[in-house]
């Protein structure tokens, strides 16, 4: 066999390829035999698609000299050539179909033998789960074809080409290719055969494709099942005694498949060759009334988008890191999942089915960087692409089609509008009426079934919500899901629980899609995480990658626990007079008799007992006043509450029994607010100022110690390190407050020391905080006193000057020495923020200042803890009046401000306690809106205080 230089025309072709068998129903025989060929592959970079000739094709070609890769895998993360992130913009220049003639191309080469038991007769086929951009194949020499479409499968017969041993099988796999224009989601850029590669045996007779039509009729309460088969055969449900040929309709009663209810009936389908396993749900999806209903009910989506990734192998994922996504979601009460910006691994849909998460399935379509033309030249709205689109809609509906799990094909993300979209709709709507079709980026809703749009502001949802947004009439008529909002980047997002009052508000919002759910940090030696960037690239987005509600190694963030809070599937809500809670379902299908209930009594955040708490199993969206028992007496006048709990009654598939799914709190007594009776006087001498158990500098006033404990630095502070929602996004409407604050200086403040001054119990001292080059100020009044023991400190803080911006924070910083434990009474355990609070619970916590941090991977403001009443750190016990926020760290505010990387942090000597009057809002301006203005921490005359002893 002679080998000439191969002709690379293909990655350039607008064609979705050629050679590969047409697409079907992805699933796992019984039966026929299956060989993986992931593993290590032989693997050589070449700098140009066309460097190298195709002999590496060829059976005896001796790579012995080539490197190896993992297949599945990412070459750019196993050691050759480097990532690339970039939001929108292509990382080459926009002419399509051209790609850079500098194009990475990794020819791939893995030798196999076919398994001892592998049967003669019949055919095999080939298949690839996934490969980014562009793929040519050769098995034994024989040029197979050549795809695109990264993350949709290609399969190829293969039957006629196998030996029993030494086949040898060469893929040649293309970085850039006329495919990455249709493929320019925000992420990673990452070249690779990502996915398995499988050879199939495909017995005489076997089954082809097939589509499982299995639906559900809330009146009668049956199910009729259907299978149409290319290949004939019967279809067996055991448990339902079903037993029909494919094509064949039956309709008996069962149990439906809802993501609260996940029934699923094991199934067989049989053809002359092969036994198919069926894991079958009954449910019918239909646009009713101006609604998305499910078995006849109108269901509300508290989702997530979900990119495919793994801090260690990118997109290239195993089935436990699928597992955990499911299991993290279900335990955090999230119900659905877009499968953000393509089809996932087909794994991760089985597991939707198991465990519940209702899905809106995405094609791997996006065209965002026509944005910057204006979209001109855009591949969707160009018939030479059409083929290719209605290829990349087919091979996600075929291979996707038997999945209860998803309700909605969505066409692709950020692709403008035309007819090419609309040819997809068409086909979609066409083969699979049974679902919905959605779109975001076409407001008029010409293909789509729902009017979906993203980080729309609370108003404007209010107004949606109302009807009264306008729009065409197709759109009028439709329901309106946000298929992103609350971008979860940094510290945030604030403002959750504020959408989820609209959503449960009014009818026609059913609900939306947190952006994102992980980030895609990459684990790298020096960074800790990397972000974009950190690889060099020459056009990157920065930390825009590290957006999601779980850290890279899928650590919770405090914005998965807050969701999981404000989407929580039963209302427990308190009422202070009355010995009662409220109790509401907040769910769509399930009652509650899969959860136990249980109340503790608290005083002064310590349970002083506990019970359970018998509740009715009230029906979806039914309500319940639950008697308390009588509250056990109350000490000596301290703050009480009642905490009551829902709980998972027994082990569920997904979490065991006894994990908390909600919760509520009511206050029944107030805290008695601390108090200092200024009984000793201060004294000076030595050029000191003593005052109870304070010493502080005569001259400046400024506290040295209390008890024993050394104290330094201690003054007002008002700058926090920017998040990422505080300096915003540029193309925001909202004022990005981080940015003016920065221009205004607050992050450089100065004090002026006005005056210290001795009278009679307290020592005083007047100062004024102020920025460089600017008039505004905040005049500021610190006055000590002591009954002797315990040392109280009250701020009053006068704002002078025009202040136009809100302030970031309003408090004291203070410096110890030594502080590791921490205790605190008040929010917890996790960090809040005023509008990030709901799931702060009021009770007595403890921690480490190191595990008070927050570990965002691009260091900010974090780990404030709410509403503290006291905290003891370093030796130290300080009580609020009123209660505080409380951060401890082991760097400076500034130097967390500077910080890139986390690994960017050293801890030095000083512990820096934070003792916060008031915070600003978070909001989620670094895609979306910025705080709410209730959370504004406005610059307004302002008074808290301390009261400081030694602990313990
Ligand atoms: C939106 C994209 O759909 C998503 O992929 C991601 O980039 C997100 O923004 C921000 O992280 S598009 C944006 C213009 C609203």
């Amino acid at each position: 066999m002679s080998f000439r230089t191969p002709s690379v025309d293909y990655v350039e072709d607008v064609s979705p390829g050629s050679g590969a068998l047409p697409p079907r129903a992805w699933y796992a025989s019984s039966d026929a035999k299956s060989v993986s060929l992931n593993g290590s592959w032989r693997f050589r970079l070449s700098a140009t698609a066309d460097a190298e000739d195709d002999t590496f094709a060829e059976p005896g070609f001796d790579a012995g000299d080539w490197a190896e890769v993992t297949v599945p895998g990412h070459w750019v993360l196993q050691g050759h050539g480097s990532p690339v992130y970039t939001n929108h913009l292509y990382p080459f220049p926009v002419d399509p179909p051209h790609v850079p003639t500098e194009n990475p191309t990794g020819d791939h080469l893995r030798v196999f033998d076919l398994p001892a038991d592998w049967p003669a007769d019949g055919g095999a086929v080939l298949r690839f789960d996934g490969v980014e951009s562009c793929a040519r194949v050769w098995l034994n020499g024989t040029d197979l074809g050549e795809f695109k479409g990264s993350r949709l499968p290609h399969e190829f017969a293969v039957g006629h080409l196998l030996k029993p041993s030494g086949n040898v099988l060469a893929v040649r796999v293309h970085q850039w290719s006329a495919g990455s224009y249709l493929e320019d989601q925000d992420q990673w850029w990452l070249p690779g055969i990502f996915r398995d590669v499988t050879l199939l045996h495909r017995p005489a007779g076997s089954a082809l494709d097939f589509f499982v039509h299995a639906s559900y009729d809330h009146v009668t309460g049956e199910g009729t099942l259907r299978v149409d088969s290319d290949v004939d055969g019967r279809v067996s449900v055991p448990e339902l005694d079903i037993d029909v040929a494919t094509g064949e309709s039956v309709t008996v009663a069962v149990e439906p498949w809802t993501a609260e209810t996940p029934r699923l009936y094991d199934g067989v389908l049989m053809t002359e060759g092969e036994r198919v396993p069926l894991r079958v749900g009954f449910r019918t999806v239909v646009l009713e009334d101006g609604l998305i209903k499910v078995n006849g009910k109108a269901v509300l989506f508290k989702g997530v988008n979900r990119h495919e990734w793994h801090p260690v192998t990118g997109r290239a994922l195993d089935l436990e890191t699928m597992r955990e996504d499911v299991l993290l979601m279900k335990r955090h009460n999230i119900n659905a999942v877009r499968t953000s910006h393509y089809p996932p691994h087909p794994a991760f849909l089985d597991l939707c089915d198991e465990y519940g998460l209702w899905v809106i399935d995405e094609c791997d379509l996006e065209t965002h960087g026509f944005t910057e033309q204006d979209w001109r030249d855009n591949p969707v709205d160009d018939d030479r692409w059409t083929p290719a689109l209605l290829d990349r809609a087919a091979r996600m509906v075929e291979r996707d089609k038997n999945h209860p799990s998803i309700v909605f094909w969505s066409l692709g993300n950020e692709a403008g509008t035309g007819r090419g979209l609309t040819a997809m709709a068409e086909w979609i709507h066409d083969r699979d009426p049974s679902r919905l079709v959605h779109y975001e980026g076409d407001w008029n809703c010409r293909d789509t079934d729902v009017y979906s749009r993203m980080y729309a502001f609370h108003d404007e949802v209010e107004k949606i919500g109302q009807g009264l947004d306008g729009g065409t009439h197709k759109r009028r008529e439709l329901p309106f899901i946000q298929c992103e909002y609350a971008h979860a980047m940094g510290n945030g997002p604030g403002g959750l629980a504020d959408y989820q009052e609209l959503f449960e508000k009014y009818e026609r919002l059913q609900g939306g899609f947190i952006w994102e759910w992980i980030d895609h940090g990459i684990q790298h030696p020096e960074f800790g995480y990397a972000y974009g960037g950190d690889f060099g690239e020459e056009l990157h987005d920065g930390n825009f990658v590290c957006d999601g509600l779980v850290f890279p190694d899928r650590r919770p963030s405090p914005g998965l626990v807050e969701y999981k809070k404000v989407i929580e599937p039963v209302r427990i809500e308190g009422d202070p007079a009355g010995g009662t809670v409220r109790i509401t379902n907040k769910q769509d299908f399930a009652d509650l008799s899969a959860l136990d209930f249980a109340w503790a009594y608290q005083v002064d955040g310590e349970t002083v007992e506990s019970g359970s708490l018998s509740v009715p199993p009230l029906a979806p969206g039914e309500s319940a006043d639950v008697k308390l028992p009588a509250p056990p007496a109350n000490g000596p006048g301290g703050e009480a509450q009642w905490t009551v709990r829902a709980l998972a009654a027994a082990d569920t598939a997904w979490a065991p029994k006894g994990h908390v799914v909600a919760w509520g709190q009511v206050t029944v007594a107030e805290r008695p607010v601390p108090c200092v009776t200024a009984s000793a006087a201060p004294a000076c001498g030595d050029g000191r100022i003593t005052l109870g158990p304070a010493v502080f500098d005569a001259r400046t006033g400024a506290l040295r110690g209390v008890g024993g404990v050394e104290v330094s630095g201690l003054r007002l502070d008002v700058w926090r390190a920017t998040t990422d929602n505080d300096d915003g996004a540029e193309w925001q409407s909202d004022t990005r407050y981080g940015v003016l604050w920065r221009t205004l200086g607050l992050h450089r403040m100065r004090h002026r020391l006005d005056g210290v001054e001795l009278d009679g119990d307290a020592l005083t001292v007047r100062t004024r905080v102020a920025p460089a080059a600017r008039e505004v100020g905040l005049a500021t009044v610190y006055r000590w006193v002591s009954d002797g023991d315990r040392l109280k400190l009250t701020v009053s803080v006068t704002p002078e000057g025009d202040w136009t911006v809100p302030l970031p924070r309003l408090g004291v910083r203070l410096g110890l020495p030594a502080a590791d434990e921490v205790r605190w009474y008040g929010g917890g355990p996790g960090e809040a923020y005023p509008d990030t609070r709901t799931a702060s619970m009021v009770g007595r916590w403890q921690s480490t200042v190191d595990e008070l941090q927050t570990p965002y991977v691009r260091p900010q403001e974090n780990g404030a803890r709410s509403d503290v009443r006291w905290v003891e750190i370093g030796g130290l016990r300080i009580e609020g009046d009123p209660a505080f926020w409380f951060t401890a760290r082991r760097w400076t505010t500034e130097q967390l401000d500077a910080a890139r990387h986390r690994t960017d942090l050293t801890p030095g000597d000083t512990v820096w306690v934070n003792l916060d009057h008031g915070q600003h809002g978070i909001g989620s301006q670094s895609c979306g809106p910025g705080p709410l203005p209730r959370y504004f921490l406005r610059a307004e005359p302002a008074e808290f205080s301390f009261v400081i002893s030694t602990a313990g």
